[in-house]
Protein backbone atom coordinates (compact mmCIF):
# COMPACT_ATOMS: atom_id res chain seq x y z
CA UNK A 1 0.00 0.00 0.00
CA UNK A 2 1.37 3.07 -1.12
CA UNK A 3 0.45 6.73 0.52
CA UNK A 4 -0.20 9.08 -2.61
CA UNK A 5 0.09 12.93 -2.77
CA UNK A 6 -3.36 14.76 -2.63
CA UNK A 7 -4.66 16.98 -4.88
CA UNK A 8 -5.20 20.39 -3.77
CA UNK A 9 -7.16 23.44 -4.96
CA UNK A 10 -6.89 25.05 -7.05
CA UNK A 11 -6.00 21.95 -8.98
CA UNK A 12 -7.90 21.81 -12.52
CA UNK A 13 -8.20 18.04 -12.08
CA UNK A 14 -10.69 18.59 -9.05
CA UNK A 15 -13.30 19.93 -11.66
CA UNK A 16 -13.12 16.57 -13.46
CA UNK A 17 -16.22 14.22 -14.12
CA UNK A 18 -14.75 10.83 -13.26
CA UNK A 19 -15.22 7.85 -14.77
CA UNK A 20 -17.13 4.58 -14.37
CA UNK A 21 -15.23 1.74 -13.29
CA UNK A 22 -15.90 -1.10 -16.13
CA UNK A 23 -14.38 -3.89 -14.54
CA UNK A 24 -13.06 -4.73 -11.31
CA UNK A 25 -9.08 -5.46 -11.97
CA UNK A 26 -6.27 -5.73 -10.01
CA UNK A 27 -5.41 -1.92 -10.30
CA UNK A 28 -8.63 -1.15 -8.77
CA UNK A 29 -7.82 -3.38 -5.90
CA UNK A 30 -4.28 -1.82 -5.82
CA UNK A 31 -5.70 1.79 -6.37
CA UNK A 32 -8.57 1.47 -3.08
CA UNK A 33 -5.49 0.18 -1.36
CA UNK A 34 -3.75 3.29 -1.76
CA UNK A 35 -6.68 5.19 -1.17
CA UNK A 36 -7.35 3.93 1.82
CA UNK A 37 -3.71 3.85 3.39
CA UNK A 38 -3.66 7.86 1.62
CA UNK A 39 -7.21 8.58 3.90
CA UNK A 40 -6.03 7.25 7.09
CA UNK A 41 -2.97 8.85 6.67
CA UNK A 42 -4.50 12.16 6.31
CA UNK A 43 -6.61 11.62 8.46
CA UNK A 44 -10.34 11.53 6.71
CA UNK A 45 -13.10 10.02 6.67
CA UNK A 46 -13.37 9.71 3.11
CA UNK A 47 -11.79 9.83 -0.50
CA UNK A 48 -12.71 10.28 -3.84
CA UNK A 49 -9.97 8.51 -6.53
CA UNK A 50 -9.86 11.83 -7.98
CA UNK A 51 -8.03 13.78 -4.70
CA UNK A 52 -5.02 11.37 -5.62
CA UNK A 53 -5.60 11.99 -9.37
CA UNK A 54 -7.30 9.46 -10.56
CA UNK A 55 -10.34 10.11 -12.21
CA UNK A 56 -12.04 6.72 -12.22
CA UNK A 57 -15.56 6.12 -9.64
CA UNK A 58 -13.53 4.98 -6.63
CA UNK A 59 -14.28 6.10 -3.48
CA UNK A 60 -13.42 4.92 -0.12
CA UNK A 61 -14.67 6.01 3.61
CA UNK A 62 -14.66 4.87 7.13
CA UNK A 63 -16.83 6.64 9.63
CA UNK A 64 -16.07 4.20 12.35
CA UNK A 65 -16.66 5.92 16.08
CA UNK A 66 -13.81 4.49 17.28
CA UNK A 67 -10.37 4.90 16.63
CA UNK A 68 -9.07 0.61 17.50
CA UNK A 69 -11.80 -0.44 15.28
CA UNK A 70 -11.45 0.47 11.88
CA UNK A 71 -14.26 0.21 9.01
CA UNK A 72 -13.20 0.48 5.98
CA UNK A 73 -15.59 0.87 2.93
CA UNK A 74 -14.76 0.94 -0.77
CA UNK A 75 -17.20 2.14 -3.18
CA UNK A 76 -16.75 1.57 -6.85
CA UNK A 77 -19.46 3.80 -9.25
CA UNK A 78 -21.66 5.05 -5.99
CA UNK A 79 -24.90 6.91 -6.57
CA UNK A 80 -27.41 8.13 -4.84
CA UNK A 81 -30.68 6.37 -5.34
CA UNK A 82 -32.55 8.54 -3.10
CA UNK A 83 -32.61 11.64 -0.70
CA UNK A 84 -34.50 12.38 1.66
CA UNK A 85 -36.88 15.85 2.15
CA UNK A 86 -35.26 16.58 5.40
CA UNK A 87 -32.07 18.05 5.62
CA UNK A 88 -28.89 19.16 7.62
CA UNK A 89 -26.28 21.20 8.14
CA UNK A 90 -22.45 19.92 9.11
CA UNK A 91 -19.45 21.52 9.24
CA UNK A 92 -17.37 19.92 6.19
CA UNK A 93 -14.04 19.59 5.59
CA UNK A 94 -11.91 18.40 2.63
CA UNK A 95 -8.56 16.81 2.06
CA UNK A 96 -8.05 19.09 -1.39
CA UNK A 97 -8.64 22.43 0.79
CA UNK A 98 -6.68 21.48 3.75
CA UNK A 99 -7.58 23.51 7.34
CA UNK A 100 -10.59 25.21 6.25
CA UNK A 101 -14.33 24.19 7.48
CA UNK A 102 -17.62 25.62 6.92
CA UNK A 103 -21.35 24.72 7.25
CA UNK A 104 -23.04 22.65 4.90
CA UNK A 105 -26.77 21.92 3.86
CA UNK A 106 -27.65 18.70 2.12
CA UNK A 107 -30.51 15.23 2.80
CA UNK A 108 -30.51 14.47 6.39
CA UNK A 109 -30.42 10.80 5.12
CA UNK A 110 -29.48 9.31 1.47
CA UNK A 111 -30.32 5.57 0.05
CA UNK A 112 -27.18 4.80 -1.92
CA UNK A 113 -26.03 2.14 -4.31
CA UNK A 114 -22.29 0.95 -5.28
CA UNK A 115 -20.58 -1.89 -6.49
CA UNK A 116 -18.23 -3.83 -3.78
CA UNK A 117 -14.96 -4.30 -4.90
CA UNK A 118 -16.79 -8.54 -4.70
CA UNK A 119 -18.39 -7.39 -7.28
CA UNK A 120 -21.64 -7.19 -5.67
CA UNK A 121 -23.99 -4.76 -6.24
CA UNK A 122 -25.26 -3.02 -2.61
CA UNK A 123 -27.82 -0.63 -1.75
CA UNK A 124 -27.45 1.09 1.64
CA UNK A 125 -29.24 3.82 3.52
CA UNK A 126 -27.31 6.63 5.30
CA UNK A 127 -27.53 9.01 7.99
CA UNK A 128 -25.35 11.65 9.98
CA UNK A 129 -22.06 11.37 9.09
CA UNK A 130 -22.05 9.05 6.88
CA UNK A 131 -24.74 10.39 4.61
CA UNK A 132 -22.92 13.71 4.58
CA UNK A 133 -19.34 12.00 3.31
CA UNK A 134 -20.60 9.62 0.57
CA UNK A 135 -22.67 12.72 -0.60
CA UNK A 136 -19.81 14.75 -0.24
CA UNK A 137 -17.29 12.18 -2.17
CA UNK A 138 -19.65 11.58 -5.09
CA UNK A 139 -19.62 15.12 -5.71
CA UNK A 140 -16.22 14.59 -5.97
CA UNK A 141 -16.77 12.19 -8.69
CA UNK A 142 -18.89 14.91 -10.62
CA UNK A 143 -16.20 17.59 -10.56
CA UNK A 144 -18.15 19.07 -7.09
CA UNK A 145 -16.78 20.82 -4.63
CA UNK A 146 -18.20 21.91 -0.84
CA UNK A 147 -16.89 25.53 -1.43
CA UNK A 148 -19.73 25.04 -4.38
CA UNK A 149 -22.69 25.21 -1.92
CA UNK A 150 -21.34 28.89 0.12
CA UNK A 151 -21.86 31.86 -1.22
CA UNK A 152 -19.74 33.62 -4.02
CA UNK A 153 -17.60 35.91 -1.70
CA UNK A 154 -16.93 33.15 0.48
CA UNK A 155 -15.73 30.55 -2.00
CA UNK A 156 -14.10 33.50 -4.10
CA UNK A 157 -12.03 34.25 -0.66
CA UNK A 158 -10.85 30.39 0.06
CA UNK A 159 -10.19 29.88 -3.68
CA UNK A 160 -7.76 32.43 -3.33
CA UNK A 161 -6.35 31.59 -0.74
CA UNK A 162 -5.49 28.64 -2.26
CA UNK A 163 -4.07 29.75 -5.61
CA UNK A 164 -1.90 32.48 -3.47
CA UNK A 165 -0.27 29.63 -1.80
CA UNK A 166 0.36 27.55 -5.04
CA UNK A 167 1.85 30.29 -6.60
CA UNK A 168 4.11 31.15 -3.42
CA UNK A 169 5.04 27.00 -3.70
CA UNK A 170 5.77 27.43 -7.23
CA UNK A 171 8.20 30.34 -6.61
CA UNK A 172 9.26 28.61 -4.02
CA UNK A 173 9.18 31.59 -1.49
O1 LIG B 1 -13.39 13.99 0.65
C1 LIG B 1 -12.68 14.50 1.49
O2 LIG B 1 -12.08 15.53 1.24
C2 LIG B 1 -12.58 13.88 2.85
C3 LIG B 1 -13.38 14.61 3.91
C4 LIG B 1 -14.76 13.97 4.00
C5 LIG B 1 -15.77 14.72 4.79
C6 LIG B 1 -15.61 15.06 6.09
C7 LIG B 1 -16.59 15.73 6.80
C8 LIG B 1 -17.74 16.06 6.20
C9 LIG B 1 -17.90 15.75 4.90
C10 LIG B 1 -16.93 15.06 4.19
C11 LIG B 1 -12.66 14.49 5.23
O3 LIG B 1 -12.45 13.43 5.71
S1 LIG B 1 -12.15 15.95 5.98
C12 LIG B 1 -11.39 15.40 7.52
C13 LIG B 1 -12.38 15.06 8.56
O4 LIG B 1 -13.50 15.51 8.50
C14 LIG B 1 -12.03 14.19 9.69
C15 LIG B 1 -10.74 13.78 9.90
C16 LIG B 1 -10.45 12.94 10.97
C17 LIG B 1 -11.42 12.54 11.83
C18 LIG B 1 -12.73 12.97 11.62
C19 LIG B 1 -13.04 13.78 10.56
ZN1 LIG C 1 -13.43 16.55 -0.19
Amino acid sequence: MTIRPLVILPDPKLRLVSEPVATITDEIRKLADDMLETMYDAPGVGLAAIQIGVPLRVVTMDVSKTENEHQPMVLINPEIVWASDEKRVYEEGCLSIPEYYEEVERPDRVRFRYMSLQGETIEQEAAELMATCVQHEIDHLNGILFIDYLSKLKRDRVVTKFKKAAKREVGGA
